[in-house]
């Protein structure tokens, strides 16, 4: 008998305020969307709403160096310097002059012509996406909830160093610590499109943290790692799971296949917790994913780990097209308070007109060509299932 879950979310206002560059494909405004469908819709009702705090300077520390952080905390962009200059401030800012140099941006992973601009507020943005992160776990930790969310986290790229693919702190890193400070072992699920490179890195040599990443790989994807064969090293040796794909992939054959490799691996590894990426750029029609799931097909997955009855703690992540993201979101935000939401958009959504083109929660998905095959797949799993045959937890 599956009961009642308690299910905590994470939220604060200024989160979508944020803004990577005019021509950046991230958008922030997708986690302020995601919230308003979620309060239109009536599950605000069913949920323990909490407003997300910012992460501290030590606690971001816990993974990322330190010269990196005191870097990121003290960014300036240089419109603001201009800005502030211009009205007549002549005060010394902060890193001005670290923030100018080329150098440093190169090693940080900052470039504005980039995948990681260095944006106004991008140190709080990413101290809000940590902080969410971070209270879900200790929620878990106290048992004061048996799912916690937070959409604006999920940022499995960033690196101890570096900022990197649209992420700049690694919340997810953060958020599996602090776990670790009391569950033996964490299970760390990720179907975003791209692989979780970040968070398996972290725990690439650790027998207490499984990462499984399902991604699109080939054809120089981004990042280009998680192949078949990466899995893990040292006491973590086939504790990193990577289930590269083609683009292509329908309902159907991700279902099967998460399902398969997720059931195995509950019966081999047996976490105490989960932390589920629920990166929804591997939805059809995103703007950098090729996959083709709907929005039901994506949910399924993260409804099968419930039964498990394992305490969940569940992240965002990449989606860029951002009013199937909201959408994918909210509806998996009811999923987790056993409603099924379906239905035209809220005529009062304060976001309406984004939606007015197609102005159902579920939109219908284009048939394209999957051009993973079933022996692809049946080898894709064979493989897979031959490396758990190898944990012993
Ligand atoms: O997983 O493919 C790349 C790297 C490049 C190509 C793009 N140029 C700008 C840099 C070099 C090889 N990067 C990927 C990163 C994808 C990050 C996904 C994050 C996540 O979903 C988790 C949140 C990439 N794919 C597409 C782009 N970058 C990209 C496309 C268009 C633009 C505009 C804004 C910025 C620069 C021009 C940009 C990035
Ligand atoms: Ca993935
Ligand atoms: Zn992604």
């Amino acid at each position: 008998m599956e009961t009642k879950k308690r299910v905590a979310y994470f939220y604060n206002n200024e989160i979508g305020n944020y803004n990577y560059g005019k021509l950046h494909l991230m958008n922030p405004k997708r986690i302020s969307m995601t919230h308003s469908l979620i309060v239109g819709y009536g599950v605000y009702k069913d949920l323990d709403v909490y407003t997300t705090r910012e992460a501290t300077k030590e606690e971001i520390m816990q993974f990322h160096d330190q010269d990196y952080v005191e870097y990121l905390s003290n960014y300036v962009s240089s419109t603001k310097i201009d800005f502030l200059r211009k009205n007549g401030c002549t005060a010394p800012i902060i890193d001005e002059e670290a923030k100018n140099d080329v150098e440093k941006k190169r090693q940080y992973g900052i470039d504005v012509q980039a995948d990681c601009p260095g944006f106004d507020g991008v140190y709080t943005f990413s101290q809000l996406s940590t902080g969410g992160s971070i209270d879900a776990a200790h929620l878990i930790i106290n048992n004061a909830a048996d799912v916690a969310i937070n959409w604006g986290g999920g940022l499995h790229h960033a690196k101890k160093g570096e900022a990197y693919g649209f992420c700049y702190v690694n919340d997810i890193v953060i958020c599996i610590l602090e776990l670790l400070k009391v569950f033996p072992r964490v299970l760390y699920i990720d179907i975003d499109v791209h692989h979780g490179d970040g968070v398996e890195e972290a725990f690439f040599t650790t027998n207490r943290v499984m990462t499984v990443s399902f991604h699109e790989f080939g054809e120089d994807f981004f990042p280009g790692t998680g192949g078949l064969n990466s899995s893990g090293e040292g006491l973590g040796k086939n504790y990193a799971v990577n289930v590269p794909l083609r683009p292509g992939m329908d309902d159907e054959s991700y279902k099967q296949l998460f399902k398969n490799v997720m059931n195995k691996v509950m019966e081999v590894f047996r976490p105490d917790v989960v932390v589920f990426q629920t990166g929804a750029d591997s939805l059809a029609n995103d703007k950098i994913g090729h996959f083709n799931l709907s929005i039901r097909g994506h949910g399924e997955c993260l409804t099968y780990m419930l039964r498990f009855n394992v305490p969940v703690v569940v992240l965002g992540g990449g989606g860029y097209t951002i009013q199937n993201v909201s959408r994918c979101w909210a509806y998996e935000t009811g999923l987790l308070v056993k409603k099924n939401l379906n239905g035209p958009i809220p005529v009062d959504d304060p976001f309406f007109h984004l939606y007015e083109k197609q102005n159902m929660l579920h939109v219908p998905i284009q048939q394209v060509e999957n051009k993973n095959s079933k022996e692809d797949l049946n080898k894709i799993q064979e493989e897979v299932f031959k490396q758990l045959k190898e944990v012993d937890a």
